[in-house]
């Protein structure tokens, strides 16, 4: 039996992902090479993503995801009359973006950035590393996930080489969906080039236009690749990769990554996950994302150019 007759009917972006084996798949998971440094680096030049499956200790994930509840039931984003635990939101609670909620929180910090994946990093890169000091933090409700993006449009101003790690805070079914990657797009700089090294937070001093956008915050350049995960998909002729995540996963890719997420169609929960980013220590690194109240795409991060 093929994989894909196995899978349900996925949705992304309100576009029904088409289901045919050479057009969607499941991830690689490479728990098994976690120690092995040399495979993992050869999976990740071949595959451009790294997926391992129970890297982190589930408690501590869960613990996490209890200070998130916690965080998401005080900016009353939840149906209090379910367990906070649950993430049952609020109808019509959307697509909550809020990186606060992991300032000067101990859960989030002592997971993300100490412990097993600081030293996942550590090991892979073989030497010091960082990480940005601002976290992403998505409460997905049911709608519309992700759109199809690489990260460097959003943080290309130090090294190319940093990596985005992914955490799920709770088992991620293919109904409130996760993240999914582009099979091999980070080897297709024919069909990157002309997006990839644009930077959402520039703009051309000498176009009146764009300044004006600069000042209004009408900005014009997204970062967006597409709407369209299936189109993308067919532009770049390989599949979509995802799976049904667990808590205790991660999944850890490169800039160049085409990536986005499944719908939530669950009907009342939110998918609650963060992203955040780790790079030798030794490189430069984006600005933006680094300090107590990081500038972030706010008008401090914006950098205007002659071009
Ligand atoms: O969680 C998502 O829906 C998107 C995550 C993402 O784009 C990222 O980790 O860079």
């Amino acid at each position: 039996m093929s994989i894909t007759t196995s899978l349900p009917q996925l949705y992304s972006f309100g576009h029904e992902l088409e289901m045919d084996d050479d057009k969607v798949g499941l991830l690689r998971n490479s728990a098994d090479a976690k120690e092995d440094i040399e495979e993992l680096h050869r999976r990740f030049d071949e595959d451009g993503y790294l997926y391992i499956k129970g890297g982190l200790d589930k408690d501590e994930v869960m613990a996490a995801r209890a200070s998130l509840t916690d965080g998401l039931a005080a900016a009353g984003v939840l149906d209090e009359n379910f367990p906070r635990i649950d993430g049952v939101c609020k109808p019509g609670s959307g697509y909550v973006f809020k990186p606060e909620l992991t300032n000067n929180n101990p859960a989030i910090q002592k997971l993300l950035y100490s412990g097993n994946l600081h030293e996942f990093y550590r090991k892979y890169y073989g030497e010091e590393v960082r990480h940005y000091d601002f976290t992403w933090l998505r409460a997905i409700g049911p709608g519309k996930g992700t759109n199809p993006h690489c990260d460097l449009p959003y943080m290309g101003r130090g090294t190319h080489k940093h990596m985005t790690c992914w955490v799920p805070y709770g088992d991620i079914s293919f109904t409130l969906g996760g993240l999914m990657v582009l099979e091999g797009s980070h080897k297709r700089m024919d069909l990157l080039e002309n997006y990839v090294y644009r930077d959402v937070d520039a703009f051309c001093e000498n176009k009146p236009k764009e300044v004006e956008a600069a000042k209004t915050g009408k900005w014009t350049f997204s970062g967006t690749l597409s709407h369209n995960p299936p189109a993308i998909r067919n532009k770049f002729g390989k599949r979509w990769l995802t799976t049904e995540f667990e808590a205790g996963d991660f999944i850890t890719f490169g800039m160049f990554l085409v990536h986005a997420s499944l719908d939530n169609r669950s009907e009342n929960r939110l998918r609650i996950s963060s992203d955040c980013r780790y790079q030798r220590a030794s490189e430069p690194i984006d600005e933006r994302w680094v300090g107590i109240n990081p500038p972030g795409h706010t008008t401090a991060g914006k950098q205007g150019r002659i071009c």
